[in-house]
């Protein structure tokens, strides 16, 4: 058995309350499909399936209270999968999942006392907020309101954790913001890795400049994987896609770094939409990608060093 197996609980949110585009409640579904299970436990962890959450009180139309009542259900079958020692992996459901994923995970740093660093794999910023949103979609508001911008009716559950700083939120694959929210992520100071920095210096010594913040502060690293943040040409399954996304083998490098930090101790997997998708292709890869991020690797030794491959 590997030395760095983990126990993982698979918490489905077939959340769409958030989004325009219809299809996203069947993520959950199609990710168990392409093997999301199997193939993490054929790696030697142990995952344990919760099923899917369902709302805590009324969740129609496509409003925030809707959004309020998914939050409060997932942020407690967040919170009850760390308790239980495991590491929650939220499948989606749009994106605004992440205000209960992250709640939970807030929640839990507070009690463990130590700082909790989101890293926010998405063309787009979501941090929208009522008053900025251009379309009224709460999946492009989940960041917003987990910074605490005012404009947000109550969507936590009493008692309400302090706010995510926003310099604990890492933007990494943006090239999709609207103009308020970018005036928003200026001025909270918000880390950002946006496209042209990723297109001039690779996705290695952006995201080493995070994973080495994290480690030395000591923090609890969520990640939130959009399936947007790929680019549409790999995963067309998704209501937003924005061309010029990140590769197969980008992805695929910051998935096997951040295993190799051993840092990551919650994920999102968000925005899958398979009604859009191309014969299960999107979901395949999502599942390929989180294989990546729990250890899987091409030979049975690290990366040999730089200097290693350069000598001979
Ligand atoms: N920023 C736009 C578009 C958007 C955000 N997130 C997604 N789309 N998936 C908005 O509606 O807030
Ligand atoms: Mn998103
Ligand atoms: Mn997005």
């Amino acid at each position: 058995n590997r030395a760095d197996a983990r126990r993982i609980a698979l918490i489905g949110a077939p959340i769409e309350v958030g989004t325009s585009e219809p299809g996203a409640l069947m993520g959950p579904a199609a990710l168990r499909t392409a093997g999301l299970v199997r193939t993490l436990s054929d790696l030697g962890h142990t995952i344990v399936d919760h099923g899917d959450v369902a709302p805590d009180g009324p969740a129609d139309g496509r409003g925030l209270q809707a959004v309020a009542a998914w939050t409060r259900a997932l942020s407690r079958a967040v919170e009850a999968a760390f308790a239980a020692g495991t590491v929650p992996l939220a499948a989606g459901g749009d994106h605004s999942l992440s205000l209960g994923s992250v709640d939970g995970a807030m929640r839990h740093c507070a009690r463990e006392g130590r700082p909790l660093f989101v890293l926010w794999l998405d063309a787009h910023a979501d941090f929208n907020t009522p008053e900025t949103s251009p379309s009224g979609n709460v999946h492009g508001m989940p960041l917003a309101a987990l910074c605490g911008e005012p404009g947000f009716p109550s969507l936590f559950a009493e008692p309400v954790p302090a706010p995510l700083p926003p310099e604990n939120v890492h933007l990494f694959g943006l090239r999709s913001i609207d103009a308020g929210e970018r005036a928003l992520v200026t001025a909270r100071r918000v880390g950002v890795t946006d496209m042209r920095t990723i297109d001039e210096f690779g996705v290695v010594a952006p995201l080493r400049r995070v994973l080495d913040r994290v480690a030395r502060e000591g923090a609890h690293l969520h990640v939130s994987l959009d399936v947007d943040f790929l680019d549409p040409s790999i995963a067309p399954g998704v209501g937003t896609t924005v061309p010029g996304g990140a590769t197969f083998r980008e992805a695929h490098l910051i998935m096997e770094m951040l295993h190799d930090s051993g840092l990551v101790r919650s994920l999102d997997v968000v925005e899958l939409n398979p009604f859009l998708d191309d014969r299960g292709r999107s979901a395949r890869v999502l599942v390929e990608l989180v294989a990546s991020l729990f250890g899987r690797r091409i030979l049975d030794r690290p990366t040999p060093a730089i200097e290693a491959v350069s000598s001979d």
